[in-house]
């Protein structure tokens, strides 16, 4: 608004004005009045030829029209005119959502007509008839979320029918369905059916209170508290929007290192305004819960979880919030980890700590989520073996309704780890996984580093815990343990950046994260095809240059920034590029000479048995892979060996030659 005052010059004093050169600046930097409105007229006639600036907002969702004529006029042809069977505000948003994208896709609007003449029918199970005897069979497998689409010509006529066991499922068929056209797919023939393979699919927001982000390269968040409960910014909207478009259901709209003032009532009102425009896109809030928010926000005289006054205090607290947000997802806590209170602090245990938080919303199917990134103050011990040490001793100790929520390495998010050794070693605990988006450690948005690779190394890393095939990704599934509680969280790279993650290509990462959560067997590389034809184009040449850049792109961030199994080598604080000189910091385990270790001989972290024995904490089939030396991938070499720099690679080159090609 400030811009358009000054523009029109509307703040200027009109009888003070000397006419000179109607289109000279003014003494105070501004036009006329009068002169201003002629150029804003004659812009706004202009603009149709100019064409619309994208700035990135629009995300995968652009809907651009088809540029293929001859798939453009078949999609045409096709598709006139769509029926809802049902009603419910999901329904509803995702017929507003298939007639807009089909609108910018084929450059015509979609008509609503009744059910006999429909093309496309989405709907509920009154739909079921319609569909063939093969199709109806599906249906039971689709289970909550999932969707059918079932296409062809009936009597001469096409028709597509999209439809699930609940509105949400049909929500996410109409996304799909959109993805075909973006994709320039063939809709001629279909049978499709897809349903989840992880139940819980979050986004962590590390957002403060004051819109600050921690580790967020994409400006500030876009959680307005202060215009909130009263203003609904568009854009709660098209971020619900583009959630539910790649399957994300679940958001913690908090930082885990947390402020207990979000669970004071105001701000619970706030949460509740934000919970009610996500709620027709399937997706549900979360918060982060502070674990001395008793004693912070509720004037005890302690947080213990033994004190019955503290769990009153949290029961209230649940039975407060679940009466604004009936669906709230439930608490995401961080606790006795850099510095961040906890139950320790009470001299009671991560599990007392956890199953205090689930008590208290167990009456109204909540969940707690632990994480499991703890490491001590006090303990001098590898910083890779602390939270397999805190963590396995309470493997069953946990009520129902909690879940783990571990990162993928040991460590930190670092552009290669090793996966976590607690996968697959708490059989009895749902283990959620923890990846980072945002891009903290790999050159954040000022390096293009496509994340699905190191997603995908780490869920298909075998943990061999059950025996060959242990996969992590079977482990967070629940399906090797039987779990029906299972998930997969992304630290998210969103903010206030009118393209929301600092620049168009980290909206991949976000994008990735979404769909491997819907289906972590999906490729990187389809998934970056996808992603790359509906954000720019299907010209074939285009996506395949693109998509190659993005396959390499965080091999290149590991080569030149922690190759060979080097990690925690970043500059201190910023976290931005390598400097593995730094041998200062606030804790030892905070310098980069603690990890590589680098000296007259050699360099690397010595993790065997003659050294601090993490390696000791993953089953000995793996071990076996990497105890030795001569045989150990030279992508962790150096996270588990010290080895000298002359030591010849199965290359031929040296420790040194070989690191040098790397960053070169
Ligand atoms: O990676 C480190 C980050 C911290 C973060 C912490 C965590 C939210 O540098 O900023 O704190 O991990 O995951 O808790």
């Amino acid at each position: 608004m400030t811009q358009l005052i000054q523009l029109l010059g509307l703040n200027e004093k009109p009888n003070c004005r000397v006419f000179r050169n109607p289109l000279a600046l003014q003494p105070n930097g501004m036009r006329s009045v009068g002169v201003n409105i002629l150029i804003l007229i004659a812009l706004l006639l202009l603009s149709p030829f100019f064409g619309y600036t994208e700035d990135g907002y629009d995300l995968w969702l652009r809907y651009k029209k088809i540029s293929n004529i001859a798939l453009l006029k078949s999609y045409q042809q096709k598709l006139s005119t769509i029926n809802c069977i049902g009603k419910d505000p999901t329904l509803t948003v995702a017929t507003a959502e298939l007639k807009s994208g089909l609108k910018g896709l084929l450059g015509k609007e979609i008509r609503t007509v009744d059910r006999q003449h429909a093309n496309i029918l989405i709907g509920n199970s009154q739909l079921n008839p319609t569909l063939s005897t093969l199709a109806r069979k599906h249906l039971a497998e689709l289970g909550k979320e999932g969707f059918l689409i079932e296409a062809g010509s009936v009597n001469g006529n096409y028709s597509v029918i999209i439809t699930g066991n609940s509105s949400i499922g049909i929500l996410y068929g109409c996304f799909h369905f959109l993805r075909l056209l973006q994709t320039e797919q063939s809709i001629d023939k279909l049978l499709i059916t897809d349903k989840p393979t992880l139940n819980l699919r979050l986004l962590n927001h590390w957002d403060n209170l004051n819109r600050t982000v921690e580790r967020g390269y994409a400006g500030f968040s876009i959680w307005n508290w202060h215009s909130l409960p009263g203003y609904i910014d568009p854009r709660y909207v098209d971020y619900a929007r583009a959630n539910a478009s790649i399957g994300i259901n679940g958001t913690v709209l908090t930082n885990v290192n947390a402020n207990a003032t979000v669970l004071t009532r105001p701000y619970l009102e706030k949460t509740a305004a934000l919970a009610d425009c996500f709620r027709p896109y399937g997706l549900r809030v979360f918060l982060t819960a502070r674990f001395s928010a008793p004693s912070e926000i509720g004037n005890l005289p302690t947080s213990d979880p033994s004190n019955p006054q503290v769990q009153q205090w949290w029961k209230d607290k649940a039975k407060e919030i679940y009466g604004l947000i009936p669906d709230f997802g439930g608490f995401l806590v961080k606790a006795n980890s850099e510095g961040q209170p906890g139950p320790q602090t009470y001299g009671r245990s991560h599990a007392e700590g956890a199953n205090l938080l689930a008590a208290a919303v167990a009456p109204y199917n909540g969940i707690v989520i632990w994480r499991a990134f703890v490491y001590s103050n006090e303990v001098p011990d590898d910083r890779h073996k602390q939270a397999f040490n805190e963590f396995v001793p309470l493997d069953g100790k946990f009520s129902s309704n909690v879940m783990v929520q571990v990162k993928n390495g040991p460590i930190d998010f670092m552009p290669r780890e090793p996966f976590h050794p607690l996968f697959g070693a708490m059989p009895n605990t749902p283990l959620m996984m923890e990846f980072q988006v945002t891009q903290e450690y790999l050159g954040q948005t000022s390096n293009l580093a496509y994340l699905a690779p190191m997603y995908k190394e780490c869920l298909s890393s075998d943990t061999y815990s059950k025996g060959k095939g242990s996969t992590v990704a079977k482990v967070i599934s629940g399906k090797l343990d039987n779990h029906s509680l299972n998930g997969m969280a992304g630290v998210a790279n969103i903010g206030n950046d009118i393209n929301w993650c600092g620049h168009p290509f980290a909206q991949a990462n976000w994008y990735a994260l979404g769909r491997l959560s819907w289906n972590y067997d999906l490729s990187s590389q389809d998934i970056a095809k996808e992603w790359v034809r509906q954000t720019y184009s299907n010209n074939p040449a285009f996506v395949e240059s693109i998509v190659s850049m993005m396959m390499d792109s965080r091999e290149t961030v590991v080569s030149y920034s922690m190759p060979m199994g080097l990690h925690h080598l970043m500059t201190y604080g910023s976290h931005y590029g390598p400097a593995p000189w730094v041998d200062k910091g606030a804790r030892p385990d905070w310098t980069n000479t603690y990890y590589h270790k680098a000296d007259t001989i050699g360099i690397g972290f010595n993790r065997t048995n003659s050294g601090s024995n993490a390696l000791g904490q993953y089953h000995q089939e793996v071990v076996n892979q990497w105890n030795n030396q001569e045989t150990c991938d030279e992508k962790y070499l150096l996270w588990f060996h010290h080895v000298p720099w002359t030591k010849k690679l199965s290359s031929g080159q040296t420790v040194w030659e070989r690191l040098c090609e790397h960053y070169y």
